[in-house]
């Protein structure tokens, strides 16, 4: 079927551009609710100079939008698309039913059940459709594993993600240094 998305939507809006990543991320949300767990991925795109764009779809309002967006993605110039939803989380899923690119999807908290509703709706795909699935709100490590799946045929960012890893660690050393001093806060 035809894609129904204005050309400027298909991956194009909020895009951030790079000298060095040639594969987009594409951040979808089921809903401006999600946002916040939306601008952890983005912020870690951003340090690691990824190009994204971030649309709202949903697979239950908006079911041909987010059908037509995923069929597109690949010609779009898009390598994994981070889908991230709340409650009946069934967009990651219908995205990854319509496309053979890698799709991520984050289990957003709702107002009940902690995420947990969200976490299994995500996570229990049926055999032969994929969604790598991340914590709930796990927002940066989306982003993470997308850069990892670009990385694969970028090294100049798998050189980024290792100098991250590596001042993680460094972060991690420093508080062990003075742990032992905080104890009489
Ligand atoms: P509203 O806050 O807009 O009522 O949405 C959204 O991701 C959000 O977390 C409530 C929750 O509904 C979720 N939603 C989905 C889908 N579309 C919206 N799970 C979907 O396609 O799976």
């Amino acid at each position: 079927m035809m894609g129904t998305l204005p050309k400027e939507q298909q991956g194009g809006q909020e895009e951030r551009k790079s000298m060095n990543s040639a594969k987009k991320v594409a951040i979808i949300l089921g809903s401006d609710s999600d946002l916040p767990v939306a601008k952890k991925a983005a912020a870690t795109l951003k340090e690691l100079e990824i190009p994204f764009a971030i649309h709202i779809y949903s697979a239950h309002r908006t079911p041909d939008a987010a059908r037509d967006f995923a069929r597109n993605a690949r010609a779009a110039g898009f390598g994994v698309i981070i889908a991230a939803a709340g409650m009946a989380a069934h967009l990651a899923g219908a995205l990854a039913a319509n496309t053979t690119l890698p799709v991520i999807g984050i289990p957003c908290a709702g107002p009940l059940l902690d995420g947990l509703d969200a976490l299994l709706s995500t996570v229990q795909m049926p055999s032969g459709i994929p969604v790598a699935t991340v914590a709930v709100g796990g927002g940066a490590n989306a982003a993470l594993l997308a850069a990892e799946m670009l990385a694969l045929s970028d090294p100049a960012l798998t050189e980024r993600l290792e100098k991250r890893r590596q001042a993680e660690a460094e972060a991690v050393l420093r508080k062990d240094a003075g742990i032992a001093a905080r104890l009489e806060e």
